[in-house]
């Protein structure tokens, strides 16, 4: 099987690359991918850069040149839900992009005709995730995330995104790769670890806790794969 992990920055793939150390870097598409033979599989690690353009282009990239079958991402996102606090781990269930707006025509914020305003993430690497975390006692939120190529650090802005929305944590590229993966039917799951609450210190907690929160997001990850591996086994490769 052949197993994508997606971050957006350098930081959110670093903890990963460290683990897994054996790898082969490609150079594709103006970004790095790195491959690692791994068990009787294979993982390509990316990060996209910041942005749903960037991550839109880095899954695509994933499933379509690297034959990935899945589709993880590892990262961190700005806390709406106010019981989500720095470092906690949200999975997304639903991503959304609250700021794709036609609504001049009528249309609901986060819609354009023939699209959805919500993707669903993949249910089995979902339960994967909460076994995962009842094992090493971890505590796994889940809720809808709203994606957009802003950085939230405004009160205003993120409780609209959480009105419109009903959001619980926002992010720059979680709704891009869902968009991706569900119109290629590519299971995929997206996992953010709280570094900020996208109000007026988002980008002081930011830059703090950015480092830490990749890691608690990176290693749920890392301890997600071998399941995923393992309840893969009937397939072939
Ligand atoms: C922010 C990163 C982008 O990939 C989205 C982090 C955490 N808190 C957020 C918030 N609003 C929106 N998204 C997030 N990621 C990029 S801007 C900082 C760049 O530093 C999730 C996220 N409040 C560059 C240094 O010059």
């Amino acid at each position: 099987m052949k197993i994508a992990i997606m971050g957006a920055m350098v930081e959110e793939i670093e903890p990963l690359l460290e683990y897994f150390k054996d790898y082969e870097t490609i150079d594709y598409a103006k970004n790095k991918f790195y491959k690692i033979a791994y068990k009787n599989s294979e993982i390509v690690i990316a990060y996209s850069k910041i942005g749903k353009v960037f991550a839109t282009l880095t899954a695509a990239t994933m499933i379509e040149k690297f034959e990935c079958q899945k589709l993880l991402f590892s990262g961190v996102a700005g806390a709406i839900n106010p019981s989500l606090k720095i470092g906690d781990l949200i999975v997304g269930d639903k991503l959304c992009q609250h700021d794709l707006d036609i609504t001049a025509f009528g249309h609901p914020y986060g819609y354009v005709p023939e699209g959805a305003v919500c993707i669903d993430s993949d249910k089995d690497l979902k339960s994967i995730a909460f076994e995962v975390a009842k094992e090493k006692n971890i505590e796994l939120k889940s809720g809808i995330i709203a994606t957009g190529d802003q950085f939230i650090a405004d009160q205003k802005r993120k409780e609209w995104i959480k009105g419109v929305f009903e959001a619980d944590a926002l992010e720059m590229e979680g709704a891009a790769v869902a968009v991706v993966c569900d119109a290629l039917d590519i299971p995929f799951f997206i996992l953010r670890a709280i570094s900020d609450a996208a109000d007026m210190d988002a980008s002081f907690d930011f830059d703090e806790f950015l480092k830490s929160s990749a890691k608690v997001s990176a290693e749920f990850i890392i301890s997600m794969v071998d399941k995923i591996i393992e309840a893969d086994v009937g397939n072939s490769k």
